[in-house]
Protein backbone atom coordinates (compact mmCIF):
# COMPACT_ATOMS: atom_id res chain seq x y z
CA UNK A 1 0.00 0.00 0.00
CA UNK A 2 2.47 2.21 0.88
CA UNK A 3 4.59 1.63 -2.57
CA UNK A 4 1.43 2.20 -4.33
CA UNK A 5 0.89 5.28 -2.37
CA UNK A 6 4.46 6.37 -3.45
CA UNK A 7 3.66 5.75 -6.91
CA UNK A 8 0.95 8.26 -7.28
CA UNK A 9 2.77 10.56 -5.35
CA UNK A 10 5.40 10.11 -8.02
CA UNK A 11 3.08 10.03 -10.88
CA UNK A 12 1.63 13.22 -9.80
CA UNK A 13 4.43 14.86 -9.32
CA UNK A 14 6.06 14.07 -12.74
CA UNK A 15 2.48 15.02 -14.67
CA UNK A 16 0.82 18.53 -15.03
CA UNK A 17 -2.95 18.30 -13.63
CA UNK A 18 -4.47 17.89 -16.94
CA UNK A 19 -2.26 14.98 -18.25
CA UNK A 20 -2.91 13.02 -14.94
CA UNK A 21 -6.86 14.05 -15.29
CA UNK A 22 -6.73 12.32 -18.68
CA UNK A 23 -4.65 9.43 -18.17
CA UNK A 24 -6.77 8.55 -15.08
CA UNK A 25 -7.87 5.71 -16.14
CA UNK A 26 -4.98 4.24 -17.31
CA UNK A 27 -3.32 4.90 -14.21
CA UNK A 28 -4.74 2.17 -12.39
CA UNK A 29 -3.14 -0.45 -14.82
CA UNK A 30 0.39 0.41 -15.11
CA UNK A 31 1.62 3.64 -14.76
CA UNK A 32 2.55 3.64 -11.39
CA UNK A 33 5.05 0.96 -12.20
CA UNK A 34 7.40 1.26 -8.94
CA UNK A 35 4.37 0.19 -7.17
CA UNK A 36 3.53 -2.71 -9.23
CA UNK A 37 7.12 -3.99 -9.31
CA UNK A 38 7.14 -4.81 -5.59
CA UNK A 39 4.70 -6.97 -5.93
CA UNK A 40 6.70 -9.14 -8.28
CA UNK A 41 9.71 -8.23 -9.01
CA UNK A 42 11.89 -5.96 -10.81
CA UNK A 43 13.87 -4.99 -14.11
CA UNK A 44 16.74 -6.85 -14.85
CA UNK A 45 19.54 -6.66 -17.36
CA UNK A 46 18.99 -8.86 -19.93
CA UNK A 47 22.33 -9.43 -20.86
CA UNK A 48 23.39 -10.40 -17.58
CA UNK A 49 20.21 -12.88 -16.61
CA UNK A 50 21.41 -16.82 -16.80
CA UNK A 51 18.10 -17.88 -17.71
CA UNK A 52 16.90 -17.57 -21.19
CA UNK A 53 12.89 -18.16 -22.01
CA UNK A 54 11.82 -17.64 -25.47
CA UNK A 55 8.18 -17.24 -26.13
CA UNK A 56 6.42 -17.14 -29.61
CA UNK A 57 3.60 -14.69 -30.32
CA UNK A 58 0.79 -16.06 -33.16
CA UNK A 59 -2.06 -14.50 -34.67
CA UNK A 60 -4.08 -17.36 -33.05
CA UNK A 61 -3.59 -15.39 -29.82
CA UNK A 62 -1.64 -17.68 -27.99
CA UNK A 63 1.93 -17.67 -26.19
CA UNK A 64 3.82 -20.75 -26.69
CA UNK A 65 4.68 -21.80 -23.87
CA UNK A 66 1.49 -20.85 -22.26
CA UNK A 67 3.12 -21.38 -19.05
CA UNK A 68 6.66 -20.83 -17.26
CA UNK A 69 8.09 -21.75 -13.81
CA UNK A 70 10.64 -19.57 -12.47
CA UNK A 71 12.55 -19.42 -9.21
CA UNK A 72 12.29 -16.81 -6.61
CA UNK A 73 14.45 -14.38 -7.21
CA UNK A 74 16.00 -15.45 -10.39
CA UNK A 75 16.78 -13.29 -13.38
CA UNK A 76 14.80 -13.86 -16.42
CA UNK A 77 16.10 -12.93 -20.07
CA UNK A 78 12.38 -13.35 -21.60
CA UNK A 79 13.09 -13.12 -25.61
CA UNK A 80 9.54 -12.84 -27.42
CA UNK A 81 9.05 -13.59 -31.08
CA UNK A 82 6.69 -12.90 -33.01
CA UNK A 83 5.39 -15.48 -35.43
CA UNK A 84 2.19 -13.53 -37.00
CA UNK A 85 1.58 -11.06 -39.08
CA UNK A 86 0.29 -8.30 -36.61
CA UNK A 87 1.72 -6.60 -34.08
CA UNK A 88 1.93 -8.32 -30.47
CA UNK A 89 3.34 -7.37 -27.07
CA UNK A 90 4.71 -9.24 -24.09
CA UNK A 91 3.97 -7.62 -20.63
CA UNK A 92 4.59 -9.18 -17.46
CA UNK A 93 2.29 -8.29 -14.44
CA UNK A 94 -0.23 -9.67 -12.47
CA UNK A 95 -3.11 -10.65 -12.94
CA UNK A 96 -5.36 -7.79 -11.95
CA UNK A 97 -2.87 -5.33 -13.09
CA UNK A 98 -3.14 -6.68 -17.10
CA UNK A 99 -7.00 -6.76 -16.54
CA UNK A 100 -6.84 -2.96 -15.63
CA UNK A 101 -4.77 -2.37 -18.60
CA UNK A 102 -6.44 -4.27 -21.15
CA UNK A 103 -9.41 -2.14 -20.56
CA UNK A 104 -7.22 1.29 -20.59
CA UNK A 105 -6.17 -0.04 -24.03
CA UNK A 106 -9.54 -0.67 -25.25
CA UNK A 107 -10.55 3.17 -24.79
CA UNK A 108 -7.65 4.44 -25.40
CA UNK A 109 -5.68 1.90 -28.11
CA UNK A 110 -2.59 4.86 -28.72
CA UNK A 111 -1.98 5.73 -25.21
CA UNK A 112 1.66 6.07 -23.88
CA UNK A 113 2.69 2.31 -23.39
CA UNK A 114 6.54 1.69 -22.79
CA UNK A 115 7.73 0.33 -19.62
CA UNK A 116 10.43 -1.92 -18.34
CA UNK A 117 7.99 -5.17 -17.98
CA UNK A 118 6.40 -4.64 -21.73
CA UNK A 119 8.34 -5.61 -24.89
CA UNK A 120 6.13 -4.48 -28.19
CA UNK A 121 7.16 -6.79 -31.10
CA UNK A 122 6.58 -6.40 -34.84
CA UNK A 123 5.67 -8.93 -37.10
CA UNK A 124 8.75 -11.72 -37.59
CA UNK A 125 10.28 -9.85 -34.92
CA UNK A 126 11.90 -10.47 -31.49
CA UNK A 127 12.34 -8.31 -28.00
CA UNK A 128 13.50 -8.84 -24.57
CA UNK A 129 12.52 -7.83 -21.50
CA UNK A 130 14.90 -8.79 -18.16
CA UNK A 131 13.03 -9.79 -15.11
CA UNK A 132 13.72 -10.50 -12.00
CA UNK A 133 10.89 -12.33 -9.84
CA UNK A 134 11.34 -11.07 -6.37
CA UNK A 135 8.03 -12.58 -4.74
CA UNK A 136 6.54 -16.69 -4.72
CA UNK A 137 3.14 -16.61 -6.39
CA UNK A 138 1.15 -17.20 -9.95
CA UNK A 139 1.82 -14.06 -12.40
CA UNK A 140 1.55 -13.43 -16.08
CA UNK A 141 2.03 -12.78 -19.22
CA UNK A 142 -0.17 -11.20 -21.62
CA UNK A 143 -0.59 -9.28 -25.25
CA UNK A 144 -2.31 -5.94 -24.89
CA UNK A 145 -3.06 -4.91 -28.44
CA UNK A 146 -6.91 -4.27 -28.02
CA UNK A 147 -8.86 -7.48 -28.51
CA UNK A 148 -5.59 -9.68 -27.92
CA UNK A 149 -6.01 -10.67 -24.12
CA UNK A 150 -10.01 -11.06 -24.31
CA UNK A 151 -9.00 -14.03 -27.15
CA UNK A 152 -7.17 -15.41 -24.82
CA UNK A 153 -3.65 -14.54 -25.46
CA UNK A 154 -2.19 -14.69 -21.82
CA UNK A 155 -0.01 -17.28 -20.45
CA UNK A 156 0.95 -17.71 -16.92
CA UNK A 157 4.28 -18.01 -14.35
CA UNK A 158 4.57 -19.79 -11.22
CA UNK A 159 7.71 -18.21 -9.26
CA UNK A 160 8.84 -20.96 -7.13
CA UNK A 161 9.65 -19.68 -3.55
CU1 LIG B 1 -1.21 -9.98 -29.50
Amino acid sequence: MRAVLAGMLLALSFQPPAFAQQSHSHASGHSHAEGMEELFGAAADPRTAKRIIRVEMGDNMRFTPAEIKVARGEAVRFVAANKGQVLHEMVLGTLEDLKKHAEAMKSNPGMAHDEANMVHVAPGKTGEIGWRFTRAGTFYYACLVPGHFDAGMVGKIVVTP
